[in-house]
């Protein structure tokens, strides 16, 4: 299947300069949208809309004939709360409504690990775990989440919210070991996400076929995601750096050393 006209938003970003590439068979037009700059369109296939996502009128504009929504803009760390705000939490509520202004049915949500942050390493959740964040950057995800239960709950807007783990070229130390996600099966994770019909609100863990993982995506068995690639091809590279000391939150939490990111005054 192929859409009309994909939206993906944080399109400079690390992700969306992938997606940006690894989408095009899957619309027609994908118009790409971020605050930072962007490599003019590629041709008529793409079109570059810049929009910060904190300005309501601009996304409402946006959205204009749009037939689906990959949203990964937005603050993707742990910054001070007024950040996350503007970027996140008003950004995601923006893309919700004018998604339902202009009558779009979809939308992948790009939510993160970070909603899941504080429990233990030695846990494994599916996703109907309750919600731990690990700061105010896992709390925004967690709020867009709630947010794509109501939209849909509420006027039928299908989401597929992603907790992705760590998508990077490579896993970059041993807590990624567990939680990294190949760009190949966020590709695959994306198509999925976007051509599953009637997904309701559907929350799966974004991770490739890794050794020792701490999710249990069972609960996300109808979008038919099937990982091809597994960091243990990276672990001989990987464990060449030195084991976290036992009271470091990188080898202790989910979340990793988000825990004990903060506080910002
Ligand atoms: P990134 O930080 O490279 O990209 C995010 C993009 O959003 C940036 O280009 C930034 O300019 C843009 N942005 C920030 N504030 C904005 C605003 N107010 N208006 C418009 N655009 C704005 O992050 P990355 O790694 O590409 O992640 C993409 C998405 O996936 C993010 O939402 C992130 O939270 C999520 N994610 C990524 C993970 C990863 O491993 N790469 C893990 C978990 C979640
Ligand atoms: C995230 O949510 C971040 O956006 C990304 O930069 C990584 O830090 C990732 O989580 C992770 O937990 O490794």
């Amino acid at each position: 299947p192929t859409l009309g006209r994909l939206l993906l938003t944080g399109a400079a970003g690390g992700l969306g300069k992938v997606l940006r590439e690894k989408l095009q068979p899957y619309a027609r037009i994908i118009r790409l949208s971020d605050i930072a700059p962007m490599a003019p369109a590629a041709g008529e296939h793409e079109e570059v809309m810049p929009c910060d996502l904190a300005d309501k009128a601009a996304v409402h504009a946006l959205c204009e004939g749009v037939d689906a929504i990959a949203h990964f803009g937005g603050v993707s760390v742990e910054r001070p709360f007024e950040e996350i705000l503007d970027a996140n939490i008003r950004g995601t509520f923006h893309i919700y409504e004018a998604a339902r202004l202009h009558g779009i049915k979809r939308v992948v949500f790009a939510s993160s690990n970070h909603v899941i942050g504080f429990y233990p390493q030695s846990e494994t959740l599916d996703t109907h775990a309750p919600r731990r964040p690990d700061g105010y950057y896992g709390l925004s995800k967690s709020y867009g989440e709630d947010m794509a239960n109501f939209y849909y709950d509420r006027y039928g807007i299908e989401t597929v919210s992603i907790r992705i783990g760590s998508s990077f070229p490579e896993p970059a130390n041993r807590r990624m070991m567990s939680t990294w996600l190949s760009f190949r099966d966020l590709t695959e994770l994306m198509r999925c996400a976007l051509f599953t019909p009637a997904v309701g609100h559907t929350v799966v863990y974004g991770m490739s076929a890794n050794r020792d993982v701490w999710w249990d995506n069972h609960l996300a068995a109808h979008l038919g995601f099937q990982a091809q690639d597994s960091s243990e091809v990276f672990r001989d590279k990987v464990e060449q750096q030195p084991p976290y000391s036992a009271d470091d939150p990188a080898g202790i939490y989910q979340g990793g050393a988000f825990v004990a990111a903060g506080p910002f005054d």
